[in-house]
Protein backbone atom coordinates (compact mmCIF):
# COMPACT_ATOMS: atom_id res chain seq x y z
CA UNK A 1 0.00 0.00 0.00
CA UNK A 2 2.77 2.42 0.95
CA UNK A 3 4.85 1.43 -2.09
CA UNK A 4 1.95 2.03 -4.43
CA UNK A 5 1.75 5.63 -3.11
CA UNK A 6 5.41 6.11 -3.80
CA UNK A 7 4.96 4.83 -7.35
CA UNK A 8 2.00 7.16 -7.91
CA UNK A 9 3.98 10.15 -6.66
CA UNK A 10 6.97 9.21 -8.85
CA UNK A 11 4.71 8.80 -11.83
CA UNK A 12 3.01 12.12 -11.19
CA UNK A 13 6.39 13.77 -10.90
CA UNK A 14 7.44 12.16 -14.17
CA UNK A 15 4.31 13.33 -15.94
CA UNK A 16 4.66 16.88 -14.62
CA UNK A 17 8.37 16.95 -15.35
CA UNK A 18 7.88 15.48 -18.87
CA UNK A 19 5.24 18.03 -19.69
CA UNK A 20 7.66 20.76 -18.77
CA UNK A 21 10.41 19.22 -20.68
CA UNK A 22 12.35 17.97 -17.69
CA UNK A 23 11.98 15.39 -15.00
CA UNK A 24 11.88 15.98 -11.29
CA UNK A 25 13.25 13.04 -9.60
CA UNK A 26 11.43 13.20 -6.22
CA UNK A 27 11.27 10.47 -3.71
CA UNK A 28 10.40 10.23 0.08
CA UNK A 29 10.81 7.44 2.48
CA UNK A 30 7.77 5.79 3.90
CA UNK A 31 8.32 6.93 7.50
CA UNK A 32 8.64 10.43 6.24
CA UNK A 33 5.34 10.22 4.46
CA UNK A 34 3.67 8.70 7.50
CA UNK A 35 5.05 11.47 9.69
CA UNK A 36 3.82 14.08 7.28
CA UNK A 37 0.45 12.42 7.24
CA UNK A 38 0.35 12.29 10.99
CA UNK A 39 1.49 15.87 11.22
CA UNK A 40 -1.20 16.83 8.77
CA UNK A 41 -3.89 15.10 10.83
CA UNK A 42 -2.54 16.62 14.02
CA UNK A 43 -2.49 20.02 12.39
CA UNK A 44 -6.06 19.54 11.23
CA UNK A 45 -7.05 18.60 14.76
CA UNK A 46 -5.27 21.68 16.11
CA UNK A 47 -6.97 23.81 13.49
CA UNK A 48 -10.33 22.36 14.36
CA UNK A 49 -9.64 22.98 18.05
CA UNK A 50 -8.52 26.51 17.32
CA UNK A 51 -11.58 27.09 15.18
CA UNK A 52 -13.75 25.70 17.92
CA UNK A 53 -11.99 27.97 20.42
CA UNK A 54 -12.46 30.99 18.15
CA UNK A 55 -16.16 30.16 17.82
CA UNK A 56 -16.46 29.76 21.53
CA UNK A 57 -14.61 33.06 22.14
CA UNK A 58 -16.80 34.80 19.56
CA UNK A 59 -19.88 33.43 21.29
CA UNK A 60 -18.51 34.44 24.70
CA UNK A 61 -17.67 37.87 23.36
CA UNK A 62 -21.19 38.26 22.01
CA UNK A 63 -22.62 37.15 25.36
CA UNK A 64 -20.36 39.60 27.20
CA UNK A 65 -21.41 42.39 24.83
CA UNK A 66 -25.04 41.57 25.66
CA UNK A 67 -24.26 41.58 29.34
CA UNK A 68 -22.35 44.84 28.95
CA UNK A 69 -25.32 46.49 27.20
CA UNK A 70 -27.66 45.15 29.84
CA UNK A 71 -25.39 46.39 32.64
CA UNK A 72 -25.03 49.77 30.90
CA UNK A 73 -28.80 50.11 30.80
CA UNK A 74 -29.07 49.07 34.45
CA UNK A 75 -26.30 51.52 35.33
CA UNK A 76 -28.11 54.28 33.46
CA UNK A 77 -31.35 53.45 35.30
CA UNK A 78 -29.53 53.32 38.63
CA UNK A 79 -27.93 56.70 37.94
CA UNK A 80 -31.33 58.11 37.08
CA UNK A 81 -32.78 56.66 40.30
CA UNK A 82 -29.79 58.02 42.23
CA UNK A 83 -30.40 61.52 40.82
CA UNK A 84 -34.09 61.25 41.62
CA UNK A 85 -33.36 60.11 45.18
CA UNK A 86 -30.83 62.90 45.63
CA UNK A 87 -33.46 65.41 44.49
CA UNK A 88 -35.92 63.87 46.95
CA UNK A 89 -33.32 64.08 49.73
CA UNK A 90 -32.71 67.75 48.87
CA UNK A 91 -36.46 68.44 48.98
CA UNK A 92 -36.80 66.56 52.28
CA UNK A 93 -33.90 68.56 53.70
CA UNK A 94 -35.60 71.80 52.62
CA UNK A 95 -38.88 70.57 54.13
CA UNK A 96 -37.03 69.64 57.31
CA UNK A 97 -35.46 73.10 57.53
CA UNK A 98 -38.87 74.70 57.01
CA UNK A 99 -40.52 72.43 59.59
CA UNK A 100 -37.71 73.11 62.08
CA UNK A 101 -38.26 76.82 61.61
CA UNK A 102 -42.02 76.37 62.08
CA UNK A 103 -41.41 74.30 65.21
CA UNK A 104 -39.15 77.05 66.56
CA UNK A 105 -41.82 79.67 65.80
CA UNK A 106 -44.47 77.55 67.50
CA UNK A 107 -42.13 76.99 70.44
CA UNK A 108 -41.60 80.74 70.73
CA UNK A 109 -45.36 81.37 70.51
CA UNK A 110 -45.93 78.67 73.10
CA UNK A 111 -43.28 80.17 75.39
CA UNK A 112 -44.85 83.60 74.99
CA UNK A 113 -48.30 82.16 75.70
CA UNK A 114 -47.05 80.32 78.79
CA UNK A 115 -45.33 83.51 79.89
CA UNK A 116 -48.58 85.48 79.40
CA UNK A 117 -50.58 82.86 81.31
CA UNK A 118 -48.06 83.12 84.15
CA UNK A 119 -48.23 86.94 84.14
CA UNK A 120 -52.05 86.89 83.97
CA UNK A 121 -52.11 84.49 86.92
CA UNK A 122 -49.80 86.81 88.88
CA UNK A 123 -52.06 89.81 88.17
CA UNK A 124 -55.26 87.96 88.97
CA UNK A 125 -57.05 89.16 92.07
CA UNK A 126 -59.66 87.18 93.92
CA UNK A 127 -63.13 87.97 95.24
CA UNK A 128 -61.83 88.82 98.71
CA UNK A 129 -59.91 91.81 97.25
CA UNK A 130 -62.55 92.79 94.65
CA UNK A 131 -65.12 92.71 97.45
CA UNK A 132 -62.96 95.19 99.37
CA UNK A 133 -63.00 97.71 96.50
CA UNK A 134 -66.75 97.13 96.03
CA UNK A 135 -67.19 97.76 99.74
CA UNK A 136 -65.25 101.04 99.49
CA UNK A 137 -67.20 102.15 96.38
CA UNK A 138 -70.44 101.33 98.16
CA UNK A 139 -69.34 103.74 100.89
CA UNK A 140 -67.94 106.55 98.66
CA UNK A 141 -69.65 106.06 95.29
CA UNK A 142 -68.49 104.26 92.13
CA UNK A 143 -66.33 107.30 91.30
CA UNK A 144 -66.16 108.72 94.81
CA UNK A 145 -69.13 110.94 94.09
CA UNK A 146 -70.59 110.47 97.58
CA UNK A 147 -67.63 112.52 98.85
CA UNK A 148 -68.97 115.65 97.14
CA UNK A 149 -70.19 114.95 93.61
CA UNK A 150 -67.52 117.19 92.06
CA UNK A 151 -64.62 116.62 89.72
CA UNK A 152 -62.32 117.19 92.68
CA UNK A 153 -64.03 114.58 94.80
CA UNK A 154 -63.80 112.07 91.96
CA UNK A 155 -60.09 112.46 91.35
CA UNK A 156 -59.46 112.56 95.10
CA UNK A 157 -61.10 109.12 95.19
CA UNK A 158 -58.94 108.00 92.26
CA UNK A 159 -55.85 109.28 94.02
CA UNK A 160 -56.84 107.37 97.17
CA UNK A 161 -57.28 104.14 95.20
CA UNK A 162 -53.73 104.56 93.82
CA UNK A 163 -52.35 105.38 97.26
CA UNK A 164 -54.08 102.34 98.79
CA UNK A 165 -52.47 100.02 96.22
CA UNK A 166 -49.06 101.46 97.03
CA UNK A 167 -49.51 99.87 100.47
CA UNK A 168 -51.30 102.45 102.64
CA UNK A 169 -54.28 102.11 104.94
CA UNK A 170 -56.53 104.73 103.31
CA UNK A 171 -59.90 103.50 104.67
CA UNK A 172 -59.26 102.15 108.20
CA UNK A 173 -62.87 101.11 108.88
CA UNK A 174 -63.19 99.06 105.69
CA UNK A 175 -59.67 97.72 106.18
CA UNK A 176 -60.52 96.50 109.68
CA UNK A 177 -63.49 94.59 108.31
CA UNK A 178 -61.33 93.13 105.54
CA UNK A 179 -58.61 92.09 107.98
CA UNK A 180 -61.19 90.51 110.25
CA UNK A 181 -62.64 88.46 107.40
CA UNK A 182 -59.55 87.66 105.32
CA UNK A 183 -56.73 87.73 107.87
CA UNK A 184 -54.42 90.00 105.83
CA UNK A 185 -54.38 93.62 104.73
CA UNK A 186 -55.88 94.50 101.35
CA UNK A 187 -53.23 97.18 100.77
CA UNK A 188 -50.40 94.66 101.38
CA UNK A 189 -51.82 92.28 98.79
CA UNK A 190 -52.29 95.13 96.30
CA UNK A 191 -48.81 96.56 96.98
CA UNK A 192 -47.14 93.23 96.12
CA UNK A 193 -48.97 93.19 92.79
CA UNK A 194 -47.80 96.75 92.07
CA UNK A 195 -44.21 95.60 92.77
CA UNK A 196 -44.71 92.71 90.35
CA UNK A 197 -46.01 95.15 87.72
CA UNK A 198 -42.82 97.20 88.08
CA UNK A 199 -40.74 94.07 87.42
CA UNK A 200 -42.88 93.44 84.33
CA UNK A 201 -42.07 96.95 83.11
CA UNK A 202 -38.40 95.91 82.95
CA UNK A 203 -37.22 98.93 84.92
CA UNK A 204 -33.57 99.02 86.04
CA UNK A 205 -32.40 100.84 89.13
CA UNK A 206 -30.10 103.01 86.98
CA UNK A 207 -32.86 104.15 84.60
CA UNK A 208 -33.56 107.89 84.71
CA UNK A 209 -37.08 109.18 85.37
CA UNK A 210 -38.00 109.64 81.70
CA UNK A 211 -36.84 106.09 80.87
CA UNK A 212 -38.86 104.69 83.79
CA UNK A 213 -41.94 106.64 82.65
CA UNK A 214 -41.46 105.37 79.10
CA UNK A 215 -41.21 101.74 80.25
CA UNK A 216 -44.32 102.09 82.42
CA UNK A 217 -46.30 103.58 79.52
CA UNK A 218 -45.12 100.78 77.22
CA UNK A 219 -46.20 98.20 79.78
CA UNK A 220 -49.60 99.80 80.39
CA UNK A 221 -50.35 100.11 76.68
CA UNK A 222 -49.30 96.52 75.98
CA UNK A 223 -51.36 95.07 78.82
CA UNK A 224 -54.44 97.31 79.10
CA UNK A 225 -57.10 97.80 76.43
CA UNK A 226 -59.51 100.72 76.48
CA UNK A 227 -63.04 99.71 77.46
CA UNK A 228 -66.17 101.81 77.87
CA UNK A 229 -68.16 101.50 81.06
CA UNK A 230 -71.95 101.78 81.31
CA UNK A 231 -71.45 103.17 84.80
CA UNK A 232 -68.51 105.40 85.66
CA UNK A 233 -66.46 103.18 87.95
CA UNK A 234 -63.11 104.27 89.32
CA UNK A 235 -61.03 101.15 89.65
CA UNK A 236 -58.00 100.47 91.80
CA UNK A 237 -54.72 99.84 89.90
CA UNK A 238 -54.72 96.12 90.67
CA UNK A 239 -58.33 95.81 89.47
CA UNK A 240 -57.36 97.33 86.11
CA UNK A 241 -54.28 95.06 85.89
CA UNK A 242 -56.41 92.02 86.63
CA UNK A 243 -59.10 92.99 84.09
CA UNK A 244 -56.54 94.07 81.46
CA UNK A 245 -58.95 96.85 80.52
CA UNK A 246 -60.29 100.18 81.68
CA UNK A 247 -61.25 103.71 80.64
CA UNK A 248 -59.41 107.01 81.08
CA UNK A 249 -59.73 107.23 84.86
CA UNK A 250 -58.63 103.62 85.33
CA UNK A 251 -55.59 104.12 83.06
CA UNK A 252 -54.67 107.26 85.02
CA UNK A 253 -55.07 105.72 88.50
CA UNK A 254 -52.90 102.74 87.40
CA UNK A 255 -50.24 104.91 85.73
CA UNK A 256 -50.12 107.29 88.72
CA UNK A 257 -49.54 104.39 91.13
CA UNK A 258 -46.75 102.91 88.97
CA UNK A 259 -45.04 106.32 88.54
CA UNK A 260 -45.14 106.86 92.30
CA UNK A 261 -43.68 103.38 92.88
CA UNK A 262 -40.56 104.29 90.87
CA UNK A 263 -40.20 107.67 92.61
CA UNK A 264 -41.96 110.00 90.18
CA UNK A 265 -44.42 112.20 92.09
CA UNK A 266 -47.79 112.12 90.37
CA UNK A 267 -51.29 113.56 90.50
CA UNK A 268 -54.62 112.48 89.06
CA UNK A 269 -56.08 115.33 87.00
CA UNK A 270 -59.53 116.06 85.58
CA UNK A 271 -60.20 117.93 82.30
CA UNK A 272 -63.10 119.19 80.25
CA UNK A 273 -63.30 120.31 76.61
CA UNK A 274 -65.52 122.63 74.55
CA UNK A 275 -67.82 119.70 73.65
CA UNK A 276 -68.64 119.26 77.33
CA UNK A 277 -66.66 116.00 77.53
CA UNK A 278 -64.64 114.95 80.56
CA UNK A 279 -61.24 113.33 80.62
CA UNK A 280 -58.77 112.09 83.22
CA UNK A 281 -54.98 112.10 82.76
CA UNK A 282 -51.87 112.05 84.97
CA UNK A 283 -49.57 114.89 85.98
CA UNK A 284 -45.97 114.18 86.90
CA UNK A 285 -43.73 116.48 88.89
CA UNK A 286 -40.89 116.76 86.36
CA UNK A 287 -39.35 119.65 84.43
CA UNK A 288 -39.47 117.87 81.08
CA UNK A 289 -39.66 114.57 79.19
CA UNK A 290 -36.10 114.96 77.90
CA UNK A 291 -36.05 114.53 74.11
CA UNK A 292 -39.82 113.94 73.89
CA UNK A 293 -42.39 116.64 73.13
CA UNK A 294 -44.85 117.32 75.97
CA UNK A 295 -47.32 119.76 77.54
CA UNK A 296 -46.86 121.16 81.00
CA UNK A 297 -48.11 123.51 83.72
CA UNK A 298 -45.47 125.74 85.27
CA UNK A 299 -47.42 126.26 88.47
CA UNK A 300 -50.41 124.45 89.96
CA UNK A 301 -50.16 125.64 93.54
CA UNK A 302 -53.53 127.32 93.03
CA UNK A 303 -55.03 123.80 92.77
CA UNK A 304 -53.22 122.66 95.90
CA UNK A 305 -50.28 120.93 94.19
CA UNK A 306 -46.69 121.50 95.23
CA UNK A 307 -44.75 124.16 93.34
CA UNK A 308 -42.76 123.38 90.26
CA UNK A 309 -43.47 122.11 86.76
CA UNK A 310 -46.10 119.45 86.17
CA UNK A 311 -45.96 117.56 82.86
CA UNK A 312 -49.20 116.11 81.47
CA UNK A 313 -49.08 112.38 80.75
CA UNK A 314 -51.79 110.77 78.63
CA UNK A 315 -51.46 107.16 79.90
CA UNK A 316 -53.27 105.79 76.86
CA UNK A 317 -50.20 106.64 74.76
CA UNK A 318 -46.45 106.04 74.94
CA UNK A 319 -43.77 108.75 75.31
CA UNK A 320 -43.92 109.57 71.59
CA UNK A 321 -47.59 110.47 71.95
CA UNK A 322 -47.27 113.05 74.74
CA UNK A 323 -46.62 115.95 72.37
CA UNK A 324 -49.73 115.31 70.27
CA UNK A 325 -51.17 118.84 70.13
CA UNK A 326 -54.33 117.74 68.31
CA UNK A 327 -55.33 115.66 71.29
CA UNK A 328 -53.76 117.50 74.22
CA UNK A 329 -54.67 121.14 73.55
CA UNK A 330 -58.44 120.53 73.60
CA UNK A 331 -58.38 119.71 77.33
CA UNK A 332 -58.85 122.36 79.98
CA UNK A 333 -57.57 121.43 83.43
CA UNK A 334 -60.32 121.45 86.04
CA UNK A 335 -58.70 119.98 89.12
CA UNK A 336 -55.85 117.77 90.25
CA UNK A 337 -55.02 115.75 93.38
CA UNK A 338 -51.57 114.45 94.22
CA UNK A 339 -51.26 110.77 95.07
CA UNK A 340 -50.34 110.71 98.72
CA UNK A 341 -51.63 111.00 102.25
CA1 LIG B 1 -63.34 103.63 85.01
Amino acid sequence: MASSRIIVIVLMAAVIGGGAGFLINYSMSLPQIEKLSNDLRASQTVNQNLLSNVNQLTSDYSTLQGQYRSLSEENSQTLSQKNSLEAQVDQLNRDLTQKSSQIQDLQSENDAMEQKIQVDASFRIYSNLTSFYDYVRDAYGLAGDKMGYTALSRIRFGSQLAYHDLGYDVWPNQEATYFGDVGSHSYSTASKIIDYAITQCGINALDDSVTKIGKILEFINSRISYSFEVDDVYRAPVETLSLSSGDCDDYSILAGALFERVGVDSAISFYTNSQGENHVMVLIHLDSLGPYAFFKFSDLTYLGLRSGTWVIIEPQGTLDYQGDAGWMTQWKLDSAVEIGP
